[in-house]
C-alpha cells in the first residue's frame, strides 16, 4: 500500500509539473483527486484494510491529498498567470500602425441650403413648425380655395394614396392646419419634401422640396411681401442680388406674383408668392376687413442650382459620391 501511494505522488507530481495549461491541470486534478480519482478510490478503499493499519493509512492518503492540492493549486496560480500574459500579448494594439485616413461625412447641399434658408426667415420672425408629407386633400387642396375641377388636383399631378390623403404636392398645405388652430398675428414658415406626379427631367423631379413661409396680422401689404422677400433674396444671394415680381395666378393669393432673381444674365424663378386669398381668412374664422396676410412658396432645390450652376437636379437624390463631395460642406 506504502508503495502505491509512493508511485502515485511520484505520477501525480510528474503530470502536475507537465500540465501546460489550466485545461491540462484540471484533467491532472480529476485524474487524481475528482470523485473516481485515484487517490480518492484508495480513501474509499480503507475498509477493506486490516483495522490496525486503517489509521496510519488512512493520514497517509489525507496528507498525500492536502500536499497534491497544494502543488495543484500553486501550478495553476502560475498557468493563470502565463495564460494571462499570452492573452495581453496577443490582443495588444500596435499603435504605431499608420491610421486608415478619416472619412468625413460632408452635409449634402440640400441640408445646407435648408439651414440657410431657415436662419435666414427665423432672422426675418417666421416660427418654424412640422406638417405631415402624407396628407389630407383638404389641406392641400380644398382649404386653399381650389375650385372643384383644378387640374392640379388631377391624378396625373399627385401621388394619391386614397381618395382622401394624397402626398403633399406643396409645403402650402400647412396654412389650413395652423388658421384652425390659431389666431392671428402669426409669421409660420415649414421647409420639407413635396412629391407630383410628374415626368422627372433635369428641372423636375418626383420629390423635391420647399419652403412655404406666410404671416397674417393687420395691414399686411404687397410691399411687406416685397420687402420681406428682397431681405431674403439679399440673405441667401448677396447684397447686390435684383428681385422680380411679376403677375401670377394661384387659387390662394390674390393678387399672385411669380418671385425671380436676377443671376449672372437672366431671370431665374424662384417660386410663387401673394397676399392670402380673403376666402381663405374667412374660411377660418379670421375677418379679412381686420386682418391680412402673405404668403410665398420657393423650390430648394432651385438655390444651389443657382449657386454652384448645377444643371440638372436630378444629381441632388442621386447619391454619387463625386457630386456630395465636390458640393457638400
Ligand atoms: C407652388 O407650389 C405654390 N404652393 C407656391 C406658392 C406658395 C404661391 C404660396 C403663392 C403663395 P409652384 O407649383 O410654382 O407653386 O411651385 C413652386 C416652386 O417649387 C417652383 O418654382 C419650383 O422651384 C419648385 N417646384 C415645383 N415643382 C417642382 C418639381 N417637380 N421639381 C422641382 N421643383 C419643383
Amino acid at each position: 500500500m506504502e508503495e502505491r501511494i509512493r508511485t502515485l505522488v511520484e505520477e501525480a507530481t510528474q503530470a502536475i509539473l507537465s500540465a501546460n495549461s489550466t485545461a491540462e491541470l484540471e484533467a491532472v486534478e480529476t485524474r487524481y483527486l475528482g470523485r473516481k480519482g485515484q487517490v480518492t478510490e484508495l480513501l474509499r478503499a480503507l475498509p477493506t484494510l486490516p483495522p490496525e493499519e486503517r489509521p496510519r493509512f488512512g493520514q497517509l492518503l489525507n496528507t498525500t491529498k492536502t500536499q497534491l492540492q497544494t502543488q495543484i493549486d500553486q501550478r495553476r496560480a502560475e498557468l493563470q498567470r502565463r495564460e494571462r500574459e499570452e492573452r495581453l500579448r496577443a490582443e495588444r494594439v500596435d499603435i504605431t500602425l499608420p491610421p486608415r485616413p478619416l472619412r468625413v461625412g460632408l452635409k449634402h447641399p440640400l441640408t445646407q441650403t435648408m439651414e440657410r434658408v431657415r436662419a435666414a426667415l427665423i432672422g426675418l420672425g417666421f416660427e418654424f413648425v412640422d406638417s405631415p408629407e402624407l396628407d389630407d386633400y383638404r389641406y392641400n387642396f380644398a382649404a386653399l380655395n381650389y375650385p372643384d375641377d383644378h387640374p392640379a388636383m388631377d391624378e396625373q399631378m399627385s401621388f394619391y394614396i386614397s381618395n382622401t390623403r394624397l402626398l403633399r404636392t406643396q409645403t402650402t398645405s400647412v396654412q389650413g392646419r395652423i388658421m384652425e388652430k390659431r389666431k392671428p398675428p402669426f409669421r409660420i414658415a415649414v421647409i420639407g419634401r413635396c412629391f407630383r406626379n410628374e415626368t422627372v427631367d433635369a428641372t423636375h423631379h418626383h420629390t423635391f422640396h420647399q419652403v412655404d413661409a406666410f404671416m397674417v396680422d393687420r395691414g399686411v401689404s404687397m410691399a411687406d411681401l416685397k420687402g420681406t422677400l428682397a431681405a431674403f433674396a439679399r440673405q441667401m444671394f448677396g447684397e447686390d442680388v435684383q428681385v422680380r415680381f411679376r403677375p401670377d395666378f394661384f387659387p390662394f393669393v390674390e393678387p399672385g406674383v411669380d418671385y425671380a432673381i436676377y443671376w449672372q444674365g437672366g431671370w431665374l424663378e424662384l417660386g410663387g408668392a401673394g397676399l392670402i386669398h380673403p376666402n381663405i381668412l374667412r374660411a377660418h374664422g379670421i375677418d379679412p376687413e381686420q386682418w391680412s396676410g402673405f404668403a410665398f412658396g420657393l423650390g430648394i432645390e432651385r438655390i444651389p442650382m443657382i449657386q454652384y450652376q448645377i444643371d440638372d437636379l436630378r444629381l441632388f437624390l442621386e447619391n454619387d459620391l463625386r457630386f456630395l463631395q465636390k458640393y457638400g460642406a
